[in-house]
């Protein structure tokens, strides 16, 4: 745990943006061919957020997260059980990758300039996100104005240390921000009462109140402080192995437009539409462009399902998260979600 003034915040800040710049690191073999060779694929996952990816009652992992993991595994090894989940904090995550630990991230990880000109490349977002403030019902505070003075828990190396300190210089705002090596135990010191309020992405705040058994203690401000796109991040270098990341997630995208689901992929095989059928597979050769079997998109639908089918699921509103499609609705029904057409 660290506390920082305003100050020293943001030089911590811009000293962990140039930790990120220097991962670059000895470049990967071709990742593609590294997956299939070894038969398994490698996910960085959050350590425990629920709807996301944290372990069931059964001890098996999943969530939303996982799903993306599993669908990236059905379309490059045709056998969506072919993962292994490792989980990650902030501070392990990004070095995960150019050295091989992880094939790539299916974290809650938010793209930013630095981020991506440091190594990490985002082949597509898969969340639309933005941090909030979560305070307890017996504060006094409604709004952020109300934070005035506070205690702020956060995880070191989250975009929110800078959103917070941005916010509240702006606002002329006074805080304290204490950090913590994760979210996990960010949040724990916030319930423990260590802090005032906590920030995070709004669907990372859903995730924690939903497995927290006095959840009705709690409220979330209503203000929304940052834009947070989140998707799925893997090493810079390797063009084939972010055009397979970036078309299979495209592919559950382009399904949910389509209406192909989980349920109906079978059946759509026979399709007459022709976007199916060369979502499917059914006609042309995009899989194996991608450098892996023509099927590849229907492996990954028949795994997880459609974006609607992972997100339902997942965090839908029959979930603990409850979480309303909002900016992650298709572009067709009023959200951001829009597929690169498979053509
Ligand atoms: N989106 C923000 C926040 C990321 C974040 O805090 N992720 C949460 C999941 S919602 C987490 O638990 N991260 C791992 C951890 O440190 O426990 C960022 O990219 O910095």
């Amino acid at each position: 745990m660290s506390i920082q003034s305003t100050l020293s915040t943001t030089s911590k800040i811009f000293l962990s943006l140039a930790a990120i710049a220097a991962l670059a690191g000895p470049a990967r073999a071709d990742v593609l061919d590294d997956v299939k060779a070894n038969g398994v694929l490698k996910c960085g996952v959050t350590l425990a957020a629920t709807g996301f990816s944290a372990e069931n009652n059964a001890g098996k992992r999943e969530g939303f997260d996982v799903d993306l993991c599993k669908a990236i595994a059905a379309a490059t090894l045709g056998d969506g059980t072919k993962i292994q989940l490792i989980p990650m904090d902030l501070k392990t995550a990004f070095a995960g990758l150019p050295t091989g630990a992880v094939d790539v991230l299916t974290h809650r990880f938010t793209q930013t300039q630095s981020r991506d000109v440091g190594g990490l490349k985002y082949p597509k977002i898969m969340f639309f996100d933005g941090q909030g403030f979560i305070v307890t019902k017996k504060s006094k505070a409604n709004k952020i104005a109300d934070l005035n003075n506070a205690t702020i828990c956060t995880a070191q190396g989250a975009t929110s240390e800078l959103i917070v300190a941005d916010y509240f210089r702006a606002h002329k705002l006074k805080y304290k921000i204490v950090t913590f090596a994760s979210q996990e135990q960010a949040w724990d010191a916030f319930v423990g009462k260590r802090c005032d309020a906590a920030i995070n992405d709004r669907s990372g705040l859903a995730s924690r109140l939903a497995k927290l058994p006095n959840k009705d203690d709690f409220k979330v401000l209503a203000e929304t402080v940052s834009n947070e796109p989140i998707g799925p991040i893997v090493a810079q270098g390797q063009p084939r192995w972010e055009s397979l990341v970036r078309f299979t997630l495209n592919a559950l995208v382009a399904a949910e437009e389509l209406g192909v689901t989980q349920a109906n992929v079978d059946e759509q095989r026979s399709s007459q539409n022709p976007d199916v059928q060369r979502l499917l597979g059914v006609t042309g050769d995009f899989g194996a462009k991608l450098g892996v079997a023509n099927d590849w998109a229907y492996k990954a639908i028949k795994a997880v399902g459609n974006y609607g089918d992972v997100w339902d699921r997942n965090v839908g509103i029959k979930t603990p998260l409850r979480l309303e499609r909002g900016r992650n609705a298709l572009v067709a029904n009023g959200g951001l979600m829009l597929s690169i057409p498979v053509r």
